[in-house]
């Protein structure tokens, strides 16, 4: 069976997540409202306005649409600021050896990302070239855990979801892979993403046995 290797983006491919929560602290604590990294594990995988959502809720805050509108771009904003010397060097250790494996084996590689801000980061990496598929928040209305991303990346790719691979560092974003009838790699703590089938600390942990025994399926 043709398989498919679907990766997410921020916390697995590139450190994104550090960002994300930087530019998100910022407009927390213009709002007084307190978020911990520990906060921060309900926002990964989520999207830019559902984010702000959880966030005001944290803080009991009631805004209107406009000032809605306000904080998503000023958070964008920010957050790009950090993006702009972004290259190759932010990496994520192990992810490119992997690509590369993948690549030379011949296997199908696609995006699933809820980022809006995907290509740009993958342009900047440099590794752009590796993925076959890029499906991102700009092109899904149902945001993860929901699996319409991951979905649409294994349709687009000619593969079912049952011989689909998703490596994902996200709570939400390995409920998306198993509701898809995936198989779900959680890459991060093993105590966070219990969820997931299978769970490396991160790339340099999975070794390239472990890709061939998928790809022999
Ligand atoms: P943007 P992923 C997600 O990307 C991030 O984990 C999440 O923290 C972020 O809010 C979301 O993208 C939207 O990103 O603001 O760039 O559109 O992990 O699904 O690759
Ligand atoms: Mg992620």
């Amino acid at each position: 069976n043709r398989k498919a290797f679907i990766f997410d983006l921020d916390g697995v491919i590139v450190d994104t997540a550090k960002y994300h929560y930087l530019a998100w602290q910022k407009i927390a604590n213009e709002l007084d409202i307190e978020f911990t990294l520990e906060h921060n594990e309900l926002l990964k995988g989520v999207s830019r306005v559902r984010s702000l959502d959880i966030i005001l809720e944290l803080g009991k805050v009631e805004a209107s649409q406009e000032d809605k509108d306000r904080w998503l771009l000023q958070k964008n904003e920010e957050y790009l600021s950090y993006l702009v010397d972004m290259d190759e060097s932010e990496i994520l250790p192990g992810v490119y050896p992997i690509l590369k494996f993948l690549k030379e084996k011949n296997q199908p590689i696609a995006l699933g990302s809820a980022s809006k801000n995907a290509r740009p980061i993958l342009e900047k990496t440099g590794i752009l070239s590796y993925f076959d598929v890029i499906v991102d928040g700009n092109d899904v209305t149902n945001a993860k855990p929901d699996p319409e991303v991951f979905l649409i990346a294994a349709k687009l790719l000619e593969t079912k979801p049952e011989d689909a691979f998703v490596f994902e560092d996200s709570v939400a974003g390995v409920q998306a892979a198993n509701i898809g009838n995936m198989t779900s790699i959680g890459i991060g703590e093993a105590g966070i993403l219990h969820e997931a089938k299978y769970i490396f600390k991160d790339f340099t942990a999975i070794d390239t046995n472990f890709i061939e025994d998928l790809i022999k399926r």
